[in-house]
């Protein structure tokens, strides 16, 4: 892929689905195909938690959702892993404070698209020093899918760093779902990022699809 201008990327960032296979009930390959059908339009490959797959089979579903992202043209970024990341030539990687320097990262992954999670005006300032082209930010409401996740932060923290003059594309994470997914885009993020309101809802696509809308709505493109 073609480095993404930071328009590019702000849109693509609209509709963000995070999963790896401890978040899925079914085939993850099953759930991600319905998900980019109902209009995911980014993708991060986050294998931890519970009975998360480890070497081989862990390289095998990466490149198997990286051909499924290829086909529905939606960016496919490696969370934390680096070394898969540059290995499977991944459009991008995500990492948080306690991986890798975000400029050692930066420095090893070229132009691939990088993520930074960040909780504060101080982590921002560094990360956008070092490279980063897009926050996550949050945890914005209460989550059970993170054990170690950090306190809930509110949808103030996305106000904070608007309001400090952070223009860089920006995405909440963390309990968001159909019904407060509008009020994430009105506080000044350009995207929503999630996993469990999409991997384990019954009906996957038409999850995706609702809260596609529900992001659109709220002034952003459609991206189909
Ligand atoms: N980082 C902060 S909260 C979180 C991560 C990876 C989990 C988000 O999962 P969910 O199911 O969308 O609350
Ligand atoms: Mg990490």
């Amino acid at each position: 892929m073609k480095k993404m201008t930071e328009e590019a990327l702000r849109s693509a960032l609209k509709l963000y689905f995070i999963m790896g296979s401890p978040n899925c009930e079914k085939s993850s390959a099953e759930v991600l195909k319905e998900a980019i059908a109902g209009g995911v339009s980014f993708f991060q490959f986050r294998e931890k938690g519970n009975g998360a797959l480890k070497g081989d089979q862990k390289y095998a579903l990466a490149e198997e959702l990286q051909y499924i992202c290829k086909q529905g043209h939606v960016p496919f970024i490696v969370n934390d892993d680096i070394d898969l990341a540059l290995a499977l030539n991944a459009d991008g990687v995500h990492i948080g404070q306690d991986d890798e320097e975000i400029k050692a990262v930066r420095e090893k992954i070229g132009d691939k698209i990088l993520g930074v999670s960040v909780h504060n005006i101080v982590e921002a300032k560094a990360a956008v020093e070092a490279g980063a082209d897009y926050f996550g930010v949050g945890p914005i409401f209460p989550t059970k899918t993170k054990e170690d996740a950090n306190p809930v932060q509110g949808l103030n923290i996305i106000e904070i760093l608007r309001s400090e003059g952070f223009t860089i594309p920006l995405v909440g994470i963390g309990g968001i779902h159909a019904e407060n997914a509008g009020s994430v885009i009105e506080a000044g993020a350009d995207g929503i990022s999630l996993i469990s309101a999409i991997s384990l809802a019954d009906d996957v696509q038409e999850a995706a699809r609702e809260l596609s809308r529900k992001v659109t709505a709220k002034g952003g493109v459609r991206l189909e």
